[in-house]
């Protein structure tokens, strides 16, 4: 009898959350999201258990979001997974982390292919461990071909890097007089970042309370709409990003057609 309850309950938040979904879609979409995923060891920490378990648990989330970012019908979804600044944390929990990638992908992988997801990723790959290496560019290439959404993990980023590499590619440039002054633009800036093949952020999330950019996609959110809650990643879920999309479909109706940009 109470199982049976449960199940309706469940049955109607499917409903309402099926019908919120579609009306979504009804509206224009953000084409690409960008998500800080913050909150892991604050969700590990209030259980009393270890970070990691936060992170575990994170990783979770990651699938459950993919998925349902896929359904929705958005084009690029841009996770921050490992910024620069994570070398810092205890080696036992980076050696976790390193792992995070293999351990999603090896379970994860035949079905991303099967729903036709692209994986890519952006970050300073170089420096990651072999077995990181090796998991991620086996799911780059054997998705390569996919053209349903672009899964973008952000893996050792860091947005300043990223710009000072590009300044120092277009310096070597003019260096070589292979360009001019005249020529660097914003679009040449562009072409040298990690995202030059991707959109710019429509929406950026950042969950877990924190209300900073953390060196995350510097240049790229320059007219992105930002939206931040207090749930912690772990428990960030279909409705969290359906609230986060109705939010800036919101805020799109209110601009009436005007660019973001066009502040005065
Ligand atoms: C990581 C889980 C999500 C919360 C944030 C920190 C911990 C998925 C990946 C991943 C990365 C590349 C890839 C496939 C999966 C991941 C790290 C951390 C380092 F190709 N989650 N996740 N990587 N966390």
């Amino acid at each position: 009898m109470f199982k049976k309850l449960i199940r309706k309950n469940d049955k109607r938040i499917d409903i309402h959350l099926d019908e919120r979904k579609e009306n979504a879609q009804k509206e224009q979409l953000p084409c690409h999201i960008a998500i800080i995923m913050d909150g892991n060891g604050r969700w590990a920490k209030k259980r009393s258990l270890p970070r990691i378990a936060g992170h575990h648990e994170g990783m979770k989330t990651v699938k459950k979001i993919t998925r349902f970012a896929n359904e929705v019908g958005i084009d690029t979804l841009t996770l921050y997974a490992f910024s620069t600044e994570n070398w810092k944390r205890p080696k036992m929990e980076v050696d976790f982390l390193m792992r995070l990638p293999e351990e999603f992908l090896g379970t994860y992988l035949p079905e991303l292919i099967e729903q036709n997801v692209q994986v890519r990723m952006m970050g300073n790959l170089d420096v990651l461990p072999e077995h990181t290496k090796r998991a991620i560019n086996k799911a780059v290439e054997e998705t390569a071909k996919n053209d349903g959404l672009i899964l973008n993990f952000a893996l050792n980023y860091g947005s300043r890097n990223e710009i000072v590499q590009a300044v120092k590619r277009i310096a070597k440039q003019i260096e070589q007089d292979e360009i001019s002054e005249e020529e660097i633009t914003e679009e040449l800036l562009n072409s040298h970042l990690m995202t030059k093949d991707l959109s710019e952020p429509d929406l950026l999330i950042r969950t877990s309370g924190e209300v900073r950019l953390s060196n995350f996609m510097l240049w790229q959110l320059a007219y992105t709409e930002f939206w931040f809650t207090d749930t912690l990643w772990p428990d960030f879920d279909e409705a969290s990003l359906l609230e986060a999309i109705e939010s800036y479909q919101k805020r799109n109706r209110r601009y009436g057609g005007l660019k973001g940009e066009e502040v005065n």
